[in-house]
């Protein structure tokens, strides 16, 4: 029954209902990797009941009864291990809603639409919920992020989604998005990204985007600006983008789409000139402005480079390298590929290729599925295929703060999270790494799972503290042997920056002047590695834990390696004293692992003068109610700014926790900070969803909601095992 499918085109009007029923939705987790089940079938429902994790995520009532009310904060953290415990999922690790970016869930539904992926109409229903939910009520429109102010690049990908999934033009949510999409100019003003969309669903024409020419691909090596050198992430969408763009491959036309040519724009589309409208972008959007090299760049490429010398056989031949590195891509992570944005993309770039029935464009279709995730609101596009590898080592970490490693009452929890760590772990290096430009991974965790395959710095080093501090502690078993420790540890070894910092994937193949290329207009700080205090705290962390269970193992590189990286994070602390943090929000984020460095070596409060002024700048911050509260501007425009929704749960943590690395002497403003997460804390032991927390490429921000359990227990942990006489409440 092809009305059941949304995206089969035959279908006149696709299925789409109010909602679904909530009691129906399973998640089903195959060795960490997530696809939310529908069960239509009543039988097949009562054999498979809701889990806690399930019921959580959905946000259904829990029925779980009241804990003893915590009288000290280890009592606290013990109940929010009760409850964080039933968050466990099967395999062992922890996931959660990994959303926050509102470009994500489009370039997805685009890239099924236009792929003919059929979806189901529960599919379809709750994006739609989700995305109404998430409107501005103000304008209709949608931001970057779930938190950001109306942007054209979030309202017409999003406006675009809805109409995809079966929603009316003339639905009243639908009028005041088009009215303020309108009102910003139309979507000719949208940023590259959105112009790239467009054109592959044919809305736009492919004269509106700007040059993505697949040819640097060819460039050798030692040319400067060749993409291998750009940061991970941006060269991967470009890879898909520039073959797409090479080819000009646009969508079968439909109704939907000759229709949205109509409801997005300002002006009468047959009369738009699409290549007088490459640049044109409204303010809101504009965050990264183009430079002005980049745009003599593409002014050469569009009226001198495209129509006189680009031969055919050249743009075969970038065609056909581009097309082997997607194609390694996608064999290296099993058609999962690095992020929901290069995965759609390589999917149109399989189907445009090898055509519908290839096995690359179903393995792409089935794949999709892990980035999805169902939340009270409706369904939603993770950030990546999920938390796994990040989450679970930051919760095993948590227990050894709080000293309760070795408290049997925990023991199945942690070892079936040491068992997935254990199982999580890259073996290999891909094959033909040099070729496809791969770091070395042996060894690694990846942020996600293992079946993503790409090992960042920083996950490498949570993931290996968290194995080495179980398998240090009487009672578990010894799940990864010496060797494959060592594996670990050489391949943070390559992680090092001439500067001594440290970056996310890979070590810096170029000089931030390639921000230069900088295209997408709303990202900040994308085209190269940077050196981050997160991750170079992570790596020094790990590597010091390290050396103390095996003294002798590559002793020197390691004691060289720390004592760079730290004078690194010297070198990083802001005139005011604190540091900016790319990964979380923002200031305090940073801090307090800037202070764990420098803790690392013995350089504290009272006998650091960074140390002192990193945790002058945390005390400066600290609020009436004894919390912190820094907000997202922060990471925009590089200065602290306030919340106004006041003190959160997590930051206060990340304050504390820095404050106690540093061995701050005073307890009095620990004790406020530490009364506060407890006071927030719920009778089953939970803490409430709050601000978002984590950020990417300055503009972007991104939710973590497993923070709100591994910090705050991590902050009330410390607390208790350096004070277990202090009196809080
Ligand atoms: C992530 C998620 C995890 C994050 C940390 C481990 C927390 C960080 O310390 C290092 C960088 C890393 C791995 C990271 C990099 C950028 C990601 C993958 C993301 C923020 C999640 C989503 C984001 C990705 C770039 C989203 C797609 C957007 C593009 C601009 C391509």
């Amino acid at each position: 029954n092809i009305t059941s499918d949304s995206f089969g085109h035959t279908a006149k009007k696709a299925r789409i209902e109010d909602k679904t029923d909530y009691s129906r939705w399973r998640l089903h987790d195959d060795e960490s990797r997530h696809t939310w089940q529908y069960l239509e079938d009543d039988e097949a429902a009562k054999e498979w009941p809701q889990t806690h994790a399930d019921k959580y995520f959905l946000g259904l009532p829990l029925d779980l009864p009241d804990l003893p009310t915590a009288q000290n904060p280890l009592d606290a953290v013990r109940n929010g291990l009760t409850f964080f415990e039933k968050l466990q999922l099967p395999s062992g690790h922890w996931g959660c809603d990994y959303g926050g970016p509102m470009f994500l869930l489009p370039g997805t539904v685009i890239s099924w639409y236009a792929t003919k992926t059929p979806i189901p109409w529960y599919y379809a229903t709750e994006i739609k919920n989700y995305l109404f939910a998430r409107a501005h009520p103000e304008d209709g429109g949608w931001g970057l992020h779930i938190e950001g102010e109306t942007s054209v690049f979030g309202t017409v990908l999003n406006y675009v989604t809805l109409r995809l999934v079966g929603v009316d033009a003339d639905h009243p949510n639908m009028v005041k998005a088009r009215a303020t999409i309108h009102k910003l100019g139309g979507a000719t003003h949208a940023p590259h990204w959105a112009k790239f969309w467009l054109s592959v669903l044919g809305v736009a024409k492919w004269d509106i985007v700007n040059p993505v020419p697949p040819e640097l691909w060819l460039l050798p090596d030692w040319v400067p600006i060749a993409p291998w050198r750009w940061w991970i992430h941006m060269r991967q969408v470009f890879l898909g983008m520039s073959y797409l763009w090479s080819k000009k491959w646009q969508a079968e036309e439909t109704d939907t789409i000759r229709s949205l040519r109509n409801e997005l724009f300002v002006e009468d589309w047959d009369t738009i000139n699409w290549a007088a409208n490459r640049n044109t972008i409204h303010p809101m959007d504009n965050y990264h402005p183009k430079s002005m090299v980049l745009n003599t760049i593409n002014w050469l490429l569009v009226n001198v480079w495209n129509p006189y010398l680009r031969t055919n056989s050249l743009a075969a031949k970038a065609e056909a390298w581009a097309s082997e590195l997607i194609n390694m891509e996608d064999l290296n992570t099993d058609y999962a590929d690095l992020a929901p944005v290069n995965a759609a993309m390589n999917l149109v770039c399989c189907y445009a290729r090898d055509g519908p029935d290839a096995y690359s464009v179903r393995r792409h279709q089935e794949r999709s599925h892990e980035f999805m995730w169902v939340q009270q609101e409706g369904l939603l596009c993770n950030g990546t295929n999920g938390v796994q590898c990040w989450d679970t080592a930051f919760a095993i970490q948590t227990m050894q703060d709080a000293g309760l490693t070795q408290d049997p009452r925990w023991r199945p929890m942690l070892m079936k999270a040491l068992e997935f760590l254990d199982r999580q772990q890259m073996r290999e290096n891909v094959k033909d790494q040099a070729k496809c430009y791969r770091q070395q991974r042996k060894g690694g965790w990846a942020f996600s799972n293992k079946d993503q395959g790409y090992a960042v710095s920083d996950c490498v080093s949570e993931a290996l503290k968290a194995v080495i501090i179980l398998q240090k502690t009487p009672g578990f078993k010894t799940l990864i042997s010496d060797q494959r420790i060592f594996d670990a540890i050489d391949t943070l070894l390559t992680y090092q920056n001439p500067s001594g910092g440290c970056s996310s994937y890979e070590p810096q193949r170029a000089g931030t002047w390639m921000e230069v290329l900088n295209a997408a207009e709303v990202f900040g700080n994308i085209m190269v590695e940077y050196e981050y205090p997160e991750c170079t705290t992570a790596v020094v962390t790990a590597l010091s834990l390290f050396s103390k269970h095996w003294p002798d193992y590559r002793s020197k590189d390691i004691r060289l390696f720390v004592d760079r990286a730290v004078k690194w994070i010297k070198s990083a602390q802001k005139p005011h004293g604190g540091w900016y943090g790319a990964w979380g929000i923002c200031f305090t984020y940073a801090t307090m692992f800037a202070l764990e460095s420098l803790a690392s070596i013995g350089e504290t409060y009272e006998t650091s003068e960074y140390s002192k002024r990193g945790c002058d700048f945390l005390l400066s911050k600290q609020r009436e109610d004894g919390g912190w509260s820094e907000h997202y501007k922060a990471c925009e425009t590089s200065e602290y700014h306030e919340h106004p929704s006041g003190s959160q749960v997590v930051m206060t943590s990340w304050a504390l926790i820095g404050l106690m690395k540093a061995k701050y002497p005073d307890v009095e403003p620990l004790k406020r900070g530490v009364k506060l997460i407890m006071e927030r804390q719920q009778p089953n032991g939970e803490w409430l969803q709050e601000a978002i927390e984590g950020v990417f490429n300055r503009s972007c921000m991104i939710s973590y909601p497993n923070y709100k359990f591994t910090f705050t227990m991590k902050a009330l942990g410390m607390f208790a095992h350096r004070y277990p006489d202090e009196k809080v409440v």
